[in-house]
């Protein structure tokens, strides 16, 4: 049974290992940052936007100096900058970020205290991000990597390494929390839970957060978490309490959360002027400043008051020199603005089986054709086998994927074969599942994660836009490779839910590869080089093809591969090119052979990137083209290849470029609805035939 326990309470004192001196310099310095930024720098709009610390700095500073394993990962929020110091992050990148200078830790990308530590032989953090509560299911996917890094790969400098996560009293209202909560508790990971409780969110009050404002005292009743209740404040009150909470989770008795009450000494952000607390409030909490009552403790037991005073003077006269020189800093280079949305030329520091030195086994482009057809969900299965035999990092997870072997049958086997900690079922959060793969990629392994539908993915939208810009947000420091396998498109019948497709979401999402294979052999290359991919993939499943016989191919090899960007021929014609991709290549190809013409039918097979300069060639060769797609049409892909077309091969054109699309509307449920609305083959004659005629 979980219990709350507050330090004040306790009858023995216990003997600290904390240095205060350098507690007190890591807070003097950070307070003088932020005092510089708030009296000159955001006026001055040489900092354009400001999170204060003030009040959070005595908590942050006391854990991120009980961080000491070389695998310990925090992952935290714009609040965080005194952790941040704590864990060394240079004082100069410190006031250079918020300036948008170049250099430091997003090289000018992004907001100053959205910030990422990539320490190869230290504790980290993780890449931090705007959206409040996306911060900690991230942070379960490195806990879970410490403990299969630890257990499954037997490394012992993964002994006692745990996983922190900083929040708000507000984020305890988001998904993200209670994601990342039901995980943390029910496969009992190393990670313990910071929740910084000023009382507000912005102007919203915690009680409107969790009922009766106080969340460990809602979570007492939650199995294995351990919970730590106190005063931010008090420093010898907060260095015990969050000495026994690391050591908890470090000593691996499971999960815990710590409460530390802080006031929040400034607006949300710099522009918000509080009008919605009364001056006694405001009053009240500079009574709390954490930083005066640091000085009651050590004044005059510890340094004089003389001391005091000079160590205050040198920290601001020192972060008049920093500030000066972040100041100085070049402006980031404008030529370098698109860089590293993938994977370029010099690897990440953070993340991904490519930073682990990781080889993998021959691959070839050339498929070793068995005789015997097999359909698309053999092919994943035998590619996830083989991925799995090979690769001790891969694991592959999702709800229903571990012993049911995944509702669509793609994962059937798998965990008798490879065991719970590589094959494995999931709690049903999709956004726990997307979250939880980021921090397992962070922690070097290859995470292989089912969407059980792809409109099932909803939940994860924050998480997979997040994941996407990873790199691109921390200047290539970090990145997070993942694969998300989703079955989506219609089937049998259609229906809102289960037989979206939707495609076009992840193309424009930054970062991400998107396959969508049309056939077995495809299948097979395509997720294998996914799955060695050094990007993050979506992975299109689509539910018509599943068991399709129009997709049924021979096993193409352990080794086969199929790049991204390279279209294939399905057929070869002079007369009109059809471009298409998942379950619409039969159809047009029926339509086709159905007419006595000869077309240039492309199979995209991945949409990002897709292959224009295949398009390209053949519309310059037929003079005439059609796009077919089953997701809606408004911004649907097509409009992006028509727009190409349009601006590449105008003057090659005998007639408009078109397109063959669902409405906008959902896939209906009645099969002829459904069909009513679907591209069909007929569909598709007709339309090649008006092409030809026009
Ligand atoms: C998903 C999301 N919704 C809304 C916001 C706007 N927002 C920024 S901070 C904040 C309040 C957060 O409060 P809390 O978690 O208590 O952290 P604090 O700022 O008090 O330290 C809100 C609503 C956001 N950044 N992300």
């Amino acid at each position: 049974m979980a219990k709350s326990k507050s330090a004040t309470k306790e009858k023995k004192k216990k003997k600290l290992n904390v240095d205060w001196k350098e507690v007190a310099h890591l807070f003097l310095t950070s307070r003088a940052m932020d005092e510089k930024e708030e009296s000159e720098l955001v006026p001055q709009k040489k900092v354009l936007y400001q999170f204060s610390a003030r009040g959070h700095e005595l908590g942050q500073i006391l854990l991120g100096k009980l961080l000491t394993n070389k695998h310990d990962a925090a992952s935290a929020y714009y609040r965080s900058r005194p952790l941040l110091l704590s864990l060394g992050l240079s004082e100069e990148d410190a006031m250079a970020g918020p300036m948008a200078k170049s250099g430091g830790y997003s090289n000018g990308r992004d907001i100053g205290v959205v910030c990422n530590k990539p320490d190869k032989d230290g504790p980290k953090v993780l890449p931090m991000a705007g959206d409040v509560g996306s911060q900690y299911t991230p942070a379960i996917g490195w806990a879970q990597g410490i403990e299969y890094r630890r257990k499954e790969l037997n490394e012992r400098e993964y002994e006692g390494a745990i996983s922190v996560i900083l929040g708000g009293d507000g984020s305890v209202a988001t998904n993200g929390f209670w994601s990342a909560l039901t995980i943390a508790t029910t496969q009992n990971l190393p990670v313990l839970f910071y929740i910084e409780d000023n009382g507000y969110g912005i102007s919203v009050t915690s009680d409107f957060q969790t009922p009766g404002g106080v969340i460990t005292n809602n979570l007492q009743s939650f199995k294995n978490l351990k919970l730590y209740d106190g005063d931010g404040t008090v420093p010898e009150e907060s260095a015990e309490l969050l000495e026994e909470a690391v050591s908890y989770v470090r000593d691996r008795k499971g999960p815990a959360m710590i409460r530390l009450t802080v006031p929040r000494l400034n607006g949300h952000s710099y522009q918000d002027n509080q009008a919605y607390k009364d001056d006694d409030l405001i009053e009240k909490e500079e009574k709390k400043d954490p930083l005066n009552k640091l000085k009651e403790y050590m004044v005059p037991e510890h340094v004089t008051e003389r001391t005091w005073k000079n160590w205050q003077k040198k920290a601001k006269e020192n972060i008049e020199e920093v500030a000066q020189a972040a100041l100085n800093r070049p402006e980031p280079d404008t030529s370098e603005t698109e860089k590293y949305v993938f994977a370029e030329d010099k690897v990440q520091t953070v993340g991904g089986l490519v930073v682990e030195d990781h080889s993998f086994p021959e691959s070839s482009e050339t498929p070793e054709s068995e005789k015997q057809r097999i359909n698309i969900v053999e092919a994943i299965r035998r590619t996830l086998k083989h991925e799995l035999e090979t690769n001790p990092k891969l694991m592959v997870f999702g709800e229903d994927v571990g012993q049911k072997g995944g509702v669509h049958a793609a994962t059937m086997d798998l965990q008798s074969q490879f065991g719970k900690q590589r094959v494995f079922d999931t709690s049903l959060s999709e956004e726990g599942i997307i979250g939880r793969s980021v921090g397992l990629a962070y922690a070097g392994l290859m995470p292989v994660a089912e969407i059980q539908f792809r409109k099932y993915a909803d939940p994860a939208t924050e998480q997979l836009n997040n994941c996407g810009t990873i790199r691109w947000r921390t200047a290539n420091r970090f990145a997070a490779p993942i694969v998300v396998r989703m079955p989506g498109g219609f089937a049998k019948c259609g229906d809102p839910w289960h037989s979206m497709s939707n495609e076009v979401f992840f193309t424009h999402a930054i970062g991400w590869q998107v396959a969508m294979p049309s056939n077995a052999q495809d299948a097979v290359g395509l997720l294998r080089s996914a799955m060695r991919s050094n990007n993050p993939t979506i992975f299109f499943e689509h539910r018509n093809l599943l068991d399709a016989k129009y997709a049924r191919k021979p096993y193409p090899g352990d080794k086969f591969v199929v790049p991204f960007g390279k279209a294939k021929k399905l057929s070869e014609g002079e007369d009109i090119t059809i471009i298409t991709w998942g379950a619409m290549c039969e159809r047009c190809e029926a339509a086709v052979e159905a007419q006595d013409i000869k077309a240039d039918i492309l199979d995209l097979r991945t949409l990002m990137p897709w292959d224009k300069e295949a398009v390209l060639k053949s519309v310059k060769k037929t003079n005439r083209c059609l796009v077919v797609h089953e997701d809606n049409k408004t911004a649907g892909f097509g409009a992006e290849i028509v727009s190409e077309i349009m601006k590449e091969a105008f003057m090659y054109l005998d007639a408009p470029v078109e397109r063959l699309t669902m409405p906008d509307i959902p896939v209906p449920y009645n099969v002829g609805l459904m069909n009513s609305v679907l591209p069909t083959t007929e569909k598709i004659a007709k339309q090649v035939d008006k092409l030809l005629k026009f």
